[in-house]
């Protein structure tokens, strides 16, 4: 049998890539390529969800183990697709991704990328701890979010 090209992925989204958040378009737009809902999920292990920068950009800090169960959303997405969110998310200068186990709200446990910050300031984890991210007045997501730089994390408060 001839062997199946790897042709989709699946992605656990946590932050403004969600529905209802500012990125969420991204993952709607058909030139993008293609992606599927397929269940809300959260991770099995805790990782510190925070907002930084002045940007107000949600941050998942590689510290397994440190703050909660993160709470998002599982997409099977094609390659173009999977091109793209690494192109919004500036893989791999800005975020890396790797592949987590995710708890679905069907009680399966899926493997599935998710994108996050290896090389942070330690006071980022002086910020709260989300376990869901949703934008908020109090701490709007920036339009400008495009000009943003991983040197941000280092100058911004
Ligand atoms: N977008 C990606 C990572 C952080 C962000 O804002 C996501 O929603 O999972």
């Amino acid at each position: 049998m001839a062997s199946k090209a790897v042709t989709s992925a699946l992605v656990f989204v946590y932050g403004t890539l969600k529905s209802g958040q500012p990125n969420h378009h991204w993952l709607t737009l058909p030139q993008n390529g293609k992606s599927t809902f397929l269940a809300k999920g959260k991770t099995s292990v805790k990782f510190p969800l925070v907002i930084g920068t002045r940007y107000n950009i949600p941050f998942l800090l590689d510290k397994p183990g440190q703050g909660n169960q993160i709470e998002g959303e599982i997409y099977e997405v094609d390659k173009d697709m999977f091109g793209k969110l690494d192109e919004l998310e500036e893989y791999p200068k800005y975020y890396d991704r790797e592949q987590q186990q995710i708890l679905t709200e069907n009680n399966e446990t899926l493997q599935c990328w998710l994108y996050l910050l290896r090389k942070f300031p330690d006071r980022l984890l002086d910020k709260p701890h989300l376990t869901s991210y949703n934008n908020s007045s109090e701490q709007p997501y920036n339009e400008n979010y495009l000009e943003s730089h991983p040197d941000d994390l280092l100058t911004d408060p």
